[in-house]
C-alpha cells in the first residue's frame, strides 16, 4: 500500500507556520505517544533550529510507558524540554505554563531589567490530529478551538489567550511533504494521522494485526483468540468470525473486521501499544 497524501493546503500551513515564527518565544511541538518518533516532521527541523521548543508526547494513556520514557528523555537539552500528557485530563496542560517560563527564562528577566513584565507567545504545532487543539482547550480551561476524532479539524491558524502572560497559536495539523518510508506511513495512517478514505482498510488492518502478532499481542490472543504463527489474514478472518461480521452468503467480511481492530487499537482497547520500536 502506497500512501500518498499532501493535500495543497498543507504547503500553505507549513507556509503560515513559517512566517508566525517572528511573532512567537517558543515552539509546543505535539507528538503522539504510539508513534512518537514517526511523529517527527522533518520539515520542521531546519525551522525550528535554535528555538526554545516544549515537546509534548500526547495520548500518553495509549502509548506504552517503555517507549514514553526513552522518546522524552531524548528530548531535553538547553533549549527544549519534554513533557508527557493526556489533554482530555482537566488541569493537566498547566503545566506547560511553567515550561514556557523556564524555557524563556532569559528573554523574561531581560524585559525584567528594564522593569517590564513581559507577555509569551507560544505556537503549536504537529502532525494532524496528534491533540494540538485539546490542548490549546486544556490549557485555556474552556473549549476555544474546535477539536475532533479525524485529521483535518484545524482548518486555519487561531490565537488563543490563556492568560495575561501566556498566548498560543494552534495551527492546521501537518504532514511532511513525502511520506516515502512506507512503514512510517502506515504507522501514521493508523493512530489516524492521515484520512482513512486514502487508505484501503484491509490492507491496513492486516499492517495492524501483523504488527500486534509480531509484539505477541495479548488481547488479540485473548479478545479475539488469535494465533500467532500463522499470517495475519488467517488472523483478521478469526476477528471477523469471532465478531460475527458475515457478509449475505456466509463469506466473512473482511474489510468490517479491519475497520473494528483498527478501531480497537485507536480507542486503546488492545492495550498501551507504541508503534515505534524501540
Ligand atoms: N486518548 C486521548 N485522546 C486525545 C488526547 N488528546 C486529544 N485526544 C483526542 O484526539 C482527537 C484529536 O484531537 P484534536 O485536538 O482535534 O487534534 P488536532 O491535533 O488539533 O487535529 P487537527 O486540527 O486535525 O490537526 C480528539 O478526538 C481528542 O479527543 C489524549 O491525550 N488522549
Ligand atoms: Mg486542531
Amino acid at each position: 500500500m502506497n500512501i500518498n497524501w499532501y493535500p495543497g493546503h498543507m504547503t500553505k500551513s507549513i507556509r503560515q507556520i513559517e512566517s508566525a515564527l517572528k511573532l512567537i518565544d517558543f515552539v509546543v511541538y505535539i507528538v503522539d505517544s504510539r508513534a512518537p518518533y514517526s511523529c517527527h516532521n522533518p520539515s520542521f527541523d531546519a525551522l525550528f533550529k535554535g528555538m526554545p521548543i516544549i515537546y509534548v508526547l500526547n495520548k500518553v494513556d495509549l502509548g506504552d510507558s517503555k517507549t514514553a520514557k526513552i522518546w522524552l528523555q531524548s528530548k531535553c537539552s538547553d533549549i527544549t524540554m519534554s513533557v508527557s500528557l493526556d489533554s482530555r485530563e482537566s488541569n493537566q496542560a498547566k503545566i506547560l505554563s511553567t515550561c514556557a517560563k523556564q524555557i524563556c527564562k532569559t528573554k523574561i528577566d531581560k524585559f525584567k531589567q528594564k522593569g517590564i513584565t513581559i507577555s509569551l507567545r507560544g505556537m503549536v504545532v504537529g502532525l494532524p490530529n496528534v491533540g494540538k487543539s485539546t490542548l490549546i482547550n486544556n490549557l485555556a480551561g474552556s473549549k476555544k478551538t474546535k477539536t475532533g476524532d479525524m485529521p483535518g479539524v484545524t482548518l486555519g491558524q487561531q490565537w488563543v489567550k490563556i492568560d495575561d502572560y501566556l498566548d498560543v497559536l494552534d495551527t492546521p495539523g501537518t504532514l511532511y511533504p513525502k511520506l516515502s518510508d512506507r512503514d512510517c506511513a502506515i504507522k501514521l495512517a493508523l493512530i489516524g494521522c492521515i484520512k482513512d478514505h486514502i487508505t484501503d482498510s484491509v490492507e491496513l488492518g492486516l499492517e495492524l494485526v501483523d504488527r500486534l502478532q509480531k509484539m505477541d499481542n495479548t488481547y488479540l490472543k485473548e479478545k479475539y483468540g488469535c494465533n500467532f504463527d500463522v499470517e495475519p489474514i488467517i488472523n483478521l478472518n478469526q476477528i471477523a468470525l469471532k465478531r460475527g461480521f458475515l457478509l449475505k452468503g456466509g463469506q466473512v467480511d473482511l474489510e468490517r473486521a479491519a475497520v473494528a481492530v483498527v478501531d480497537d487499537f485507536r480507542k486503546g482497547r488492545l492495550g498501551r501499544i507504541s508503534l515505534d520500536v524501540v
